[in-house]
């Protein structure tokens, strides 16, 4: 394989300067064909356990990755939601399969990260999630925040890098995500408990800008839109005919407060681990996710594989950490008239 090409350097100010960038081609389509394959088999897996189960009759088997779930939720909310609580990839729990570790660490995308990092050795938090949202249906659409308002608050001032992964050509018609560019080096907005299906969220007020000066993140299948930790975000209703799927990833460098290589030394029934893991682990930006060594130049042979990435994952799911990002923000949203 070629190496490949990191961001150029008027990227890398843009970004630095806007708060995103939105690169169309970082990876080839058929880059993230595995991994929707992958989704493509879970789905159906699950369908099928289901439809054992008594639950589901319709299996829309014939239908394709982009619409066979909106197809069975269309049928029945219950099933949907098992399906999408079965993929979404909440703490250890929820989809992960080597396809999706290979995007998660793919040179492609390390190649580019390194760049608005500008170090080599990255640090990736195993929490991701898979977004599927359904045509006109609200739980997809994500009131305005900064993904730092889900963080610790003394990670406020790291950089923290979301990439956004359409797996599907993001559009205005499908809700692709809504920027505020150039508000994101002022303090973490005011974030409020209770937006959209349980989201925080940034209100209006309370918005570093006004929000009429966002920009459309439309984006291809193949492309990357990426964003600081402090930049605010949103995102729309489907009003498309086909699933917008999509993976947000993140990273951070190895110099920002993680918890790579730390491990629970033991955890009880009641899935408390032993008080030094509580201790250490809560200097984590994120400290209920496992963070992980993704790339290095100084270390690879430190560098996680997929296994110990499941390893991890799994034994941070068991600790019921104490730590909620929603204790930090007391206002629950204004109700919507
Ligand atoms: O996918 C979306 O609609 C929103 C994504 C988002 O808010 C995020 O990646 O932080």
């Amino acid at each position: 394989m070629t190496t490949p090409s990191p961001l150029t350097a008027q990227q890398v100010q843009f970004f630095h300067e806007e708060g995103y960038l939105i690169v169309p081609d970082v990876f080839d389509p058929a880059d993230l064909e595995p991994l929707r394959r992958e989704m493509a088999v879970a789905i159906d897996a699950k369908a099928r356990a289901l439809q054992a189960e008594g639950k589901l009759t319709q299996l829309h088997a014939e239908l394709d990755f982009d619409r066979r779930l909106a197809a069975i939720y269309r049928d029945s909310k219950e099933n949907g939601e098992a399906i999408m609580r079965h993929l979404e990839g909440l703490r250890g729990g929820g989809f992960h399969a080597p396809e999706m570790f290979d995007v998660i660490a793919h040179p492609k995308l390390m190649a580019k990260v390194a760049s608005l990092l500008g170090t080599e050795e990255i640090v990736s938090s195993s929490v991701y999630r898979l977004r599927p949202k359904l045509p006109n249906i609200g739980r997809g659409v994500v009131p305005w925040h900064q993904d730092s308002g889900y963080l610790a608050t003394h990670c406020d001032k790291q950089m923290i890098i979301t990439c956004w992964i359409p797996l599907v050509d993001a559009t205005v018609e499908n809700g692709c995500m809504q920027i505020l560019p150039r508000t994101h080096r002022g303090e973490v907005s005011n974030h409020r408990t209770g937006g959209n299906a349980g989201f925080l969220v940034i209100e209006d007020q309370d918005l570093p800008d006004d929000p009429r000066k966002a920009i459309t993140a439309a984006c291809p299948r193949g492309g990357v839109v990426f964003m600081t930790n402090r930049t605010p975000h949103c995102s729309t209703p489907n009003y498309s005919d086909h699933i917008r799927w999509s993976v947000d990833l993140r990273y951070q460098s190895a110099e920002a407060p993680n918890n790579v290589g730390l491990w629970p030394e033991a955890i009880d029934a009641a899935g408390q681990a032993d008080a030094a893991f509580y201790e250490k682990v809560n200097v984590a930006c994120y400290p209920p996710e496992a963070d992980f060594l993704v790339h290095s130049k100084k270390t690879p042979e430190a560098v996680t594989d997929y296994a110990e990435f499941v390893r991890r994952r799994a034994v941070y799911d068991q600790t019921k950490s104490s730590f909620s990002a929603y204790g930090r923000w007391k206002q629950s949203a204004t109700p919507v008239k």
